[in-house]
Formats: C-alpha cells, structure tokens, sequence
C-alpha cells in the first residue's frame, strides 16, 4: 500500500480546525487534527509546503518510521507548530492501518482496558451564583466531575469566563487583534477558595472538582493556593505555573497535597522529564494533537506510569473531533487512564466531523468504526471557510503583559 495522495482541510464551523486527509492507492484513508489554536495556518504551510510533498509513495503502514522520519529528519525539532503537523501524519496513519485491519483504533493499542471513559466538563460563572447554575446544568448534561472557573471580583474580564456564549463554550475571537483581559493574582487568589467552598456547600463532598489556574502564578502563590484549597479535596490544580521552569514544581509539590495536572503545552516528552522522575505532578495533560499523535502520547503515558502519573488528555473545543476521537482509543487503552477533559463541539461541527464516538452519563467511548472513527464531511468544510481568529492575552492592571 502507498499513500497516494496528502490534502490540508481548513474549515471554521464555529471555530477553526486544520485537518490532514491522507489516501492509499488501495482507497484506504485517514484523517489527523493539525489545530492549533491562533496559529491555524502556520501548521497548514508545514504540512502542505514541507510534509505533504514526503509522504507520497510511503508506505502508510510504517507508522513509527515515519515519525522518526518526520521528527529526526527535519532537524528542527520539537515545538508546537512541528508537533502538531506530526501529530497529524501519525494519526491518520494509526486510522489507515485500523481501516486496514477492519477494527477500532483502540484493539491496535492493546484492546479496551476500561468499560467507558470518564469526563470532566467547564462550568464557568462571572460570579458565584452564576457558577453553581453553570455546575448544575453540567450536572444536567450527565457530567460527573467538574472544571469550575469563576470571575474575580475586581476584573472585568478574566479568560474562560467572560467570553462565554449560553452554552458555557468559549466564544471565538474572530477579530484582526486578540481581545485584552486584565489580571490582579492577589485578588484571585483571595477569591478562590470562597468559590470552592460555595460549590462544595451546594453540590456536597462527592462531586469531582477540577480547577485550571493557566500558567499564571508563581511556584510560592500556587503552594499557598493548593494549601487553601487541601479542605476542599479538589481532584486537581491544573496549569499552576509556567512549567516549562521544571524544577518550580519542586516548590509547590513541597507546599501542598493537592494533585497537581500539567502539560496541555508540552509537546515532547522532554518537558516532563523532572516533572515525572520526581513525582512532581499527578496528571500528564497532552493532548494527542500537540504531541506528535499516538505514538509519542502512548509512550509518554507507558512512561509516567512508571511513577503512578495518569494520563488526562487535553480535550477543550479547539481540538477537533478528529483529534478527540484518537484520544478517546487511547483512554481507552491504556492503564494508567485518569480522566479525559471533553467539552464537546457545536452541532455543525459535529455534522461536518461525523464521529463515532458516543457521550453518556458523563463518558465517552470510541465506537467500534473502523480506524478512528470519523468522516469529515469536505462540502460541508468548504462552505465553512477559515476565519483568522486569535486567544485572547492578558495584562496586569499597570499594563503588563502577564502569563495567561
Ligand atoms: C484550557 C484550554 O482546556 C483547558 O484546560 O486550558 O481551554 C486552553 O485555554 C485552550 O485549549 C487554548 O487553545
Ligand atoms: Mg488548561
């Protein structure tokens, strides 16, 4: 078998989504997510320009080799644009070789090892009162652990919360410029576990409570902050520095027994190389898409259960069902599984990305398709043009740009 043909699919159903559709001689073919969240067309020019023109006359079922092709061969390596182009050769690969061989991905990665994968959702509030309306109606929707995220009085707009339609999704920024938000680190940190505390009040010691700080505290504010929140038991603090500096996590994990998810930024397993040998953190965060695909995330998630670290795959909207599709195989899979973040897609998307995967009481599973599981819908794609489209950043109230 040959690939025989490599095409780039950008479309904006709402959001964009870059998308490799690669084709066999045999007829066979395979679909890899390439989306990066504010840089789409970066990985369209590296895949089109730089990798398309490689892959044809390859082998498809010579998956590990092609990546080491890709990862070595390029020189350059590692990085988010390059990994997310890897990332999506690697896939629609693994989905070609599942087609080939007539079974879901996840039989190719070992077979199920879990009935069903557990979720978390977002519940997001300007305030308090708005938050818990936001965890019920997750509640609702059958979601058994949750993310909250709420505003911080004094700011007027901080990220996740704000910029949010009725439905709790993040609302894209399709303007020529990112939008600006504003950040006070000690006023958040004051509000925090009052947050934490209303919700437990409401929704009782059981629920599963999730929060995502985005990079923006230092190792000293995070100890603090996961020391504060030790009475509300929280499943865990995500993203409490800029972890690219490793060896922080020495300070926090020194300060708190509050678990501790990182990684949603990383791309190789280099970044996590201190954060695992030490046990410095509980979660592994990657997303199938940002790290090279399944053969990369597969062999870090093998690696971190070495330490009793879980896999927690990265899942917000801006990964497409293509690349939720191969990370709901892998959750399945492997053994070290912790949780999967899913927020799921709007109704268009999931008509132009038709999917097998399935959403019940608050789990995933991949479907038994062949491969991973996904038709993209390419009439449909084209009718949905890119639309440029940034991440909002974020300045302190002097002006100062600080982390997000
Ligand atoms: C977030 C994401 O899902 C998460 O945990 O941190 O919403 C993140 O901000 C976006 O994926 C950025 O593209
Ligand atoms: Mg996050």
């Amino acid at each position: 078998m040959k690939i025989v043909d490599a095409k780039v699919v950008v479309t904006s159903p709402g959001r964009n989504f870059v998308t490799l559709k690669l084709t066999t001689d045999d007829g066979l073919t395979g679909l890899g997510d390439a989306t990066l969240n504010g840089r789409e067309l970066a990985v369209v020019s590296y895949l089109t320009d730089h990798v398309a023109p490689l892959l044809l006359g390859l082998d498809p079922h010579r998956i590990e080799d092609t990546w080491q092709y890709l990862y070595r061969g390029a020189y350059w390596r590692r990085g988010p644009v390059t990994m997310a182009a890897t990332a999506a050769v690697d896939v629609a690969l693994w989905d070609i070789k599942a087609k080939a061989a007539g079974l879901p991905l996840y039989q190719l990665l070992g077979g199920a090892s879990r009935d069903r994968v557990r979720t978390y959702g977002h519940a997001n509030g300007r305030d308090i009162p708005e938050l818990l309306d936001s965890v019920r109606a997750q509640l609702d929707e059958g979601y058994q652990a949750v993310r909250i995220q709420s505003g911080v009085p004094g700011l007027k707009a901080v990220y996740g919360v704000h910029s949010t339609d009725d439905s709790g999704s993040a609302v894209l920024h399709q303007q020529a410029r990112p939008l600006v938000e504003d950040w006070d680190t000690d006023a958040y940190l004051r509000h925090i576990p009052a947050v934490f505390d209303a919700v437990r009040s409401e929704f009782g010691a059981e629920l599963p409570l999730l929060h995502d700080a985005h990079h923006r505290l230092t190792p000293v504010q995070a100890g603090r902050l996961g020391k504060d929140l030790e009475p509300y038991r929280p499943f865990w603090l995500e993203d409490c520095t800029p972890a690219e500096n490793q060896e922080a996590l020495r300070l926090v994990r020194a300060d708190t027994t509050t678990p501790l998810a990182i990684g949603e930024v990383f791309n190789t397993v280099y970044d996590y190389q201190t954060l695992i040998t030490e046990q410095l953190i509980d979660y592994v965060r990657s997303a199938v898409t940002h790290f090279g695909g399944v053969t990369p995330l597969r062999k870090l998630f093998d690696f971190a259960a070495q330490y009793q670290i879980k896999s927690a795959i990265h899942g917000p909207e801006d990964i497409s069902p293509v690349g939720m599709a191969a990370a709901v195989h892998l959750d399945l899979a492997v053994h070290n599984f912790g949780i999967q973040e899913y927020s799921g897609h709007t109704a268009l998307t999931n008509e132009v990305f038709r999917h097998a995967y399935t959403f019940t009481d608050g789990h995933l599973h991949p479907g038994e398709a062949p491969g991973i599981g996904v038709e993209l819908d390419e009439e449909m794609a084209a009718a949905h043009p890119y639309e440029a489209a940034y991440l909002p950043v974020n300045r302190l109230q002097d002006g100062t740009v600080h982390d997000w």
